[in-house]
Parts: C-alpha cells; sequence; structure tokens
C-alpha cells in the first residue's frame, strides 16, 4: 500500500524546497533552557514551532507569495549543554556555515541567552549590523544567577557588540535603568508605543538601524492576549498587527542578515501557531523584499 509521508521539517516542505543546498533559509533548533529562572519549559519551543508550521499554509495572503519558494531547510536539533559557555560555542558552530553559505539563520530558541553566539558569528562577516529586539524585558543585566550568559544579560552582552534598538519594553531594573542612560541606547518603550500611531513609531524604530539588521524576536515582547505561552509573562505588550507591521517595514527598509524567535514555552497550542506564523511572516517578508530588490538590480 502506498502511504503519504509528510516530512517532519519547517512548513513540512518536500525535499525539493528543503534541502540545505537550495535553502535560502536554514532553522536552526536550540532547545535550551537552563537559565531559564521563572517558567520552565522554552527547551521544548523550537520542536513545537516546526510540528505546528507543519498545519499553516505556505502561502502569504499579505505579500502574495509563497514561502516555500524561498527554500527552508531544518537542521535536526543538538545535544545542548548545560554549561552555557558550551552552548554559545554550539549555537555558532551550527550557524558558521549558513553564514559562510550565504543563507539566512533563522534561530528558534529556547531562551533568550541563544541570541549571542549568533550575533557573535554574524558580526565576524557584517559589516555595520545592527540588532532589532522585541521583548518585554530589557535584558539588560551585566550578570544574573551568577552567569553573564544568562537570559536576563543577552542584551547586555549584544550591547557591548553593535549597536541596538529595543521594543516593546516594559521590565527594567534600576541598575537597567542606569546602563540605557550612561550608553544613551534607543529604546522604544511600551507605554510610548501604545500611545502613538503605528506608523511613526516604525518609521522611528526603522531608521535608528543600520543597513545590516539582525532581529531578535522574545515572544513575551507580545502581548499576554496573543501569546500566554512564555516562561516570563508581562502585560501590555505588541499585537500581531504592530508586530508585523514593524517587521514587514524593516525587511522592506534594511537586509535582515538572520533572526531568532525564543521564549515559547509550549503550553497551548494558539500560542505554537501563532509563533510559527510570526515565523512564517519573517520568512515571507525578507524574501519577498529581497526578491525585488534582486529583480530592480537586474533592470
Ligand atoms: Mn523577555
Amino acid at each position: 500500500m502506498n502511504y503519504v509521508r509528510i516530512p517532519f521539517n519547517f512548513a513540512a516542505l518536500p525535499s525539493e524546497f528543503s534541502s540545505y543546498e537550495r535553502a535560502g533559509f536554514v532553522v536552526v533548533p536550540i532547545p535550551y533552557d537552563v537559565t531559564e529562572s521563572c517558567i520552565p519549559g522554552a527547551r521544548f519551543g523550537p520542536r513545537a514551532i516546526i510540528s505546528a508550521s507543519r498545519n499553516l499554509e505556505l502561502f502569504d495572503e499579505e505579500l502574495r507569495v509563497n514561502i516555500g519558494g524561498a527554500g527552508i531547510a531544518t537542521l535536526d536539533e543538538p545535544v545542548i549543554s548545560v554549561i552555557p559557555e558550551e552552548m554559545k560555542a554550539i549555537v555558532r558552530e551550527m550557524v558558521s556555515p549558513i553564514i559562510a553559505d550565504k543563507k539566512i539563520p533563522l534561530v528558534l530558541g529556547g531562551e533568550h541567552s541563544i541570541s549571542v553566539g549568533v550575533v557573535e558569528e554574524l558580526k565576524e562577516h557584517s559589516k555595520g549590523m545592527s540588532v532589532l529586539q522585541i521583548d518585554a524585558h530589557a535584558d539588560l543585566r551585566d550578570k544574573f544567577d551568577g552567569s553573564s550568559l544568562s537570559h536576563a544579560c543577552v542584551m547586555r552582552r549584544i550591547a557591548e557588540l553593535c549597536p541596538t534598538v529595543q521594543v516593546g519594553i516594559r521590565s527594567v531594573s534600576d541598575d537597567e535603568m542606569d546602563f540605557i542612560r550612561d550608553n544613551k541606547l534607543k529604546l522604544l518603550w511600551a507605554y510610548d508605543i501604545r500611545n502613538r500611531a503605528l506608523n511613526s513609531w516604525v518609521k522611528e524604530a526603522v531608521s535608528r538601524l543600520s543597513d545590516n539588521v539582525y532581529i531578535t524576536i522574545d515572544l513575551d515582547g507580545l502581548d499576554t492576549s496573543i501569546m500566554p505561552a512564555v516562561g516570563t509573562p508581562e502585560p501590555g505588550g505588541l499585537l500581531w498587527h504592530e508586530v508585523t507591521h514593524l517587521l514587514r517595514s524593516v525587511a522592506e527598509k534594511r537586509h535582515v542578515i538572520g533572526f531568532d524567535v525564543v521564549g515559547l514555552c509550549p503550553c497551548h497550542p494558539a500560542s505554537e501557531f501563532t509563533a510559527a506564523r510570526l515565523v512564517m511572516k519573517m520568512i515571507a517578508y525578507i524574501h519577498y523584499y529581497k526578491r525585488a530588490r534582486n529583480k530592480r538590480v537586474r533592470k
């Protein structure tokens, strides 16, 4: 008897669209949540996002593009060390060939500390990069629970490497506030966003980014009403059309050289599907505008 097999990769793509060779995007799952201090479970995030993505349409109704055409390969989950420095080394090792092959790394967490290795690796290849963070938390602590690679320190480590723009922030400590002031960091606070027109704050966020942008999305940056399944929930976050408008605008105006989506603690199917759709939206935006730019260059 013949039966239909559905591949277990991001978006359930057949091999002609999911082989590494022709992929424009490479999904890197990092099942790590060792320093998570509140609700554990982010280690199950990558698998839950990939699982949900297999049930979603590949056609993006907004841009009228099928993301299968972008080519999306999915790497196997690595065995992750519980030692943060070793985890970072594994992330760098996985991401390095993807960057060298001029593909876009798409890293699925896991907790937020997984981003540091990706940014370190990209920094070696990309001149003048900046990082856009969507998050409820500033994540600017120098150390947390004795570790400088805690999820609470990720943007501090990244800010040491390149300029940052932080969006949707609504949880910050006194010390982090001092660091923000002393270093004149660029933040768009959640309460500020709420009181402004969408186009106005999105334009400001994009204008503050350099040409090459890495995007790190902690899913708790979204409002708890649309994303309850996170390790450290905070009310008052970004809504779906706000976050997708921002991401589309960045993909249109800047070169997105990679992105990660972190912090899903699977316990609610709607959150898992929302996270998977967000990843697909990012792929659609980046693929569409990259193709449009290439067409313009060829003319
Ligand atoms: Mn966060």
